[in-house]
């Protein structure tokens, strides 16, 4: 039977993002009817389908109110397209603002569409510990019918900071693996002056000091005195300033290639040997995933959910935190055993085929949407 979902997520650029819109566009090839509910249209939502359909949330700032209210507008709107598309499903992505907003719109709209909240982590681990808003989160993931979150890690932190009575499922987060796989990109390596001899380490992110892109930094300079190798930087935010500095400090800036916001990242996969995920928070590390559909084995910390995503010593290695010399070693290690290095390739993109396939993910939150819709 074919369903109405409705799905609301920040579209911008994310993993959060990028998840609920190709959940989206999959759920559509399945022959559902998708309303995606959001600010501006998501990045990722590049192609035309007939049964996807975009609603926008218009947030006007009026003069009697001081800041624009984004979570009134967004309640308003989900009503009115809960009532007029007659929608079964509305999948939000984030307990606040977008859980309590369903809740509302449900409310307004006086049917009885099923709620399913996915966490992705910030809702968590940045806004969980602020106490005027914890309780607040504990009703948008009470009052949701079903609530997911992309990692074990990230279930676990979620019980154990806001205490909800509710069960929280894992469900992972995978990537579309017809667009992430190994291309055949070698054109790059001459057009940003990457030697034969030289191993390629990439780290993307939106530059957050979570992300630790320092310790990045502080690795690559240890990696590149012992061979000869060239950092990636894709992606821009707050630290860029900061990160540039340290580069100069350390007498990099011939190594490092600040490349900023991309698209089409399984380019830059397909050229680089090595991935460093060196966050003090993550729940999940979607660009892991998608480094390891190119082939490209990884170097996290042992933080959130990165551990379930990074198979130490088989697909990349987890260390601790801050661990700057270890990430060196382990990745020289790597980087100079060539059989060791095709071997965790190998592992990176079977991985990726037995526990992270869209297919897989897309029929778990299908049988979820299923479930409440037979509890009708
Ligand atoms: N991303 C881009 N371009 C960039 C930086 C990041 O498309 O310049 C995407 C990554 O490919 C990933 C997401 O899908 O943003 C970040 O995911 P996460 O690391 O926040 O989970």
């Amino acid at each position: 039977m074919k369903l109405k979902i409705g799905i609301t997520c920040y579209p911008t650029v994310g993993g959060s993002g990028v998840v609920a819109t190709e959940l989206g566009k999959l759920l559509a090839e399945k022959g559902h009817e998708i309303h995606f509910i959001s600010s501006s249209l998501p990045f990722r939502l590049n192609k035309m389908y007939h049964n996807i359909f975009y609603h926008q949330v218009e947030v006007n700032s009026y003069s009697v109110f001081q800041y624009p209210p984004y979570d009134l507008a967004l309640a308003s709107k989900m009503a009115d397209v809960i009532k007029r598309e007659q929608l079964d499903v509305l999948h939000v992505h984030y307990a606040i603002p977008h859980a309590v907003c369903a809740i509302l719109a449900k409310q307004m709209a006086g049917t009885d569409v099923k709620i399913v909240t996915t966490l992705h982590g910030t809702d968590i681990t940045v806004l969980g510990y602020d106490p005027s808003l914890n309780d607040l989160i504990k009703f948008g993931i009470e009052k949701s019918d079903i609530v997911t979150a992309v990692s074990n890690a990230l279930a676990i932190q979620t019980k154990e900071l806001i205490a909800p009575d509710k069960d929280i499922r894992t469900v992972y987060n995978f990537i579309d693996e017809r667009v992430y796989q190994k291309t055949d990109s070698s054109h790059l390596r001459e057009m940003y002056g990457i030697n034969e001899s030289e191993k390629v380490c990439i780290h993307v992110s939106n530059f957050r000091a979570v992300k630790r892109v320092q310790d990045v930094i502080r690795s690559f300079a240890s990696i590149q005195e012992k061979i000869p190798a060239k950092l990636l930087l894709v992606g821009d935010g707050p630290e860029m300033t900061v990160v540039c500095r340290l580069v100069q400090e350390l007498g990099i800036e011939e190594k490092v290639l600040f490349l900023g916001k991309q698209d089409k990242l399984e380019d830059l996969y397909s050229i680089s040997d090595l991935m460093l995920l060196l966050s003090e928070k993550e729940s999940f590390g979607l660009v892991l995933l998608e480094a390891m559909a190119c082939g490209v084995p990884s170097i996290g910390t042992n933080v959130g959910g990165i551990p379930e995503v990074i198979e130490d010593g088989e697909t990349g290695y987890i260390l601790d935190l801050g661990d700057n010399q270890a990430v060196a070693d382990r990745a020289v290690g790597l980087l100079t055993d060539p059989d060791l290095h095709k071997r965790f390739s190998k592992a990176a993109v079977a991985k990726v085929k037995s526990k992270f396939r869209s297919d897989i993910i897309t029929a778990k939150y299908e049988s979820i949407y299923r479930e409440l819709v037979a509890s009708k």
